[in-house]
């Protein structure tokens, strides 16, 4: 049942004509890496105290979504869509803004982001088993704290969960293709046997956070928010989301909403495209 499931939505990802990006000819995401969390592991009660009581469990999450009283146990399966060589690649070179492809990326390549959503959902359903995406639902949502901006459905953090990698000093989360990644997931009745969780740390992944080594990403951010001590939302939301980030992603084709991102700190780094512990290591 899993390696069918994970089969799925690999061959989902790879042949969906939405996956196609014309401005690279080539696709906007490489295959994907799937994994499980039990949607009973006691992480998801600590992530209550971790993030904020806002965030909701995996059983809030579904009862949002189908009633009360309507979860008893299940499974999140979460998804690791790394970004195509060409876009990464372009962005590499970039000193100030994204590349116009990494641009673009935010704004058409989300649509297969939500496909894969509804693929997951739907081929549970088939299956006789409810499923919801949270990121994808009406009601998910994000809100300001006095360190920046949180969700109630944090990906980063079930992908943790799910055993997929850990976070690092500039907050994002690196996976075993790098850093350069987006990320999705579905909560369903479905029992799957879990994934585990190597690392003992939650940073393990990052060279910095378990050698005091490497910092690339300090240099790397055109904004200073990111120092030996960590990553400065604020300052990184301003230039992401502000109104010079909306008018040079609508100045490519792009959508205002969206804004141009920036993803500096993913590219042209060691972790961008492979977990940098196991990079560095053998340097
Ligand atoms: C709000 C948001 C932002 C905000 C705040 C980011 C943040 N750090 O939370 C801003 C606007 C700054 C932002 C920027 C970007 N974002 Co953004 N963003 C989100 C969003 C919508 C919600 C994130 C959230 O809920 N955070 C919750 C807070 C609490 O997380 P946190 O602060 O990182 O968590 C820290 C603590 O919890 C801590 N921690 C402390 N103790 C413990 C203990 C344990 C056990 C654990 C596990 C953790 C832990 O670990 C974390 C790191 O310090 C998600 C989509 C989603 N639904 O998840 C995308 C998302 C995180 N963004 C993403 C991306 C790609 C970007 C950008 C590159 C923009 C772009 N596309 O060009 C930049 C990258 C900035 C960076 N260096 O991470 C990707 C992540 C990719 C990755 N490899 O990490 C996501 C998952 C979107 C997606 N669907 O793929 N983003
Ligand atoms: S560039 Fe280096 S310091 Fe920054 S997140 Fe990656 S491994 Fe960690
Ligand atoms: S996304 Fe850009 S602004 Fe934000 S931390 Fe990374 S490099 Fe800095």
């Amino acid at each position: 049942m899993k390696e069918k499931l994970i089969q799925a939505i690999k061959e989902f990802v790879m042949n969906d004509k939405e996956n196609w990006f014309n401005e690279t000819n080539d696709r906007f995401f490489d295959e994907p890496i799937i994994q499980f969390a039990s949607a009973d592991n006691p992480l998801f009660c600590d992530y209550k105290k971790i993030i904020g009581s806002e965030h909701l469990t995996p059983k809030e999450a579904y009862e949002t979504a189908f009633g009360k009283d309507s979860f008893h146990n299940g499974t999140v399966i979460s998804v690791v869509l790394p970004i195509n060589k060409k876009i990464r690649e372009s962005n590499r070179k970039q000193k100030v803004w994204p590349s116009k492809e990494w641009m673009l990326n935010r704004t058409f390549g989300d649509g297969i982001i939500k496909k894969v959503a509804l693929f997951m959902e739907s081929l549970l359903s088939g299956m006789g088993y409810k499923a919801v995406s949270p990121y994808m639902a009406s009601w998910f949502k994000t809100y300001r704290t006095p360190t920046g901006p949180s969700s109630i459905w944090s990906e980063r953090h079930i992908a943790y969960a799910a055993g997929l990698g850990t976070f690092s000093l500039n907050d994002g989360f690196i996976t075993e293709k790098g850093m350069a990644i987006r990320l999705i997931s579905v909560v369903t009745s479905l029992i799957i046997e879990a994934d585990i969780i190597k690392a003992k740390e939650y940073t393990e992944n990052c060279f910095f956070c378990s050698k005091n080594k490497c910092g690339a990403c300090i240099d790397r951010c055109p904004v200073n928010a990111i120092t030996k001590k960590g990553h400065d939302k604020i300052k990184c939301y301003q230039y992401v989301y502000g109104e010079d980030s909306s008018k040079l992603a609508v100045s490519y084709g792009g959508d205002a909403k969206a804004g141009s991102g920036c993803g500096l700190c993913q590219t042209g780094v060691p972790c961008e495209d492979r977990n940098s512990m196991m990079n560095l290591d053998s340097t």
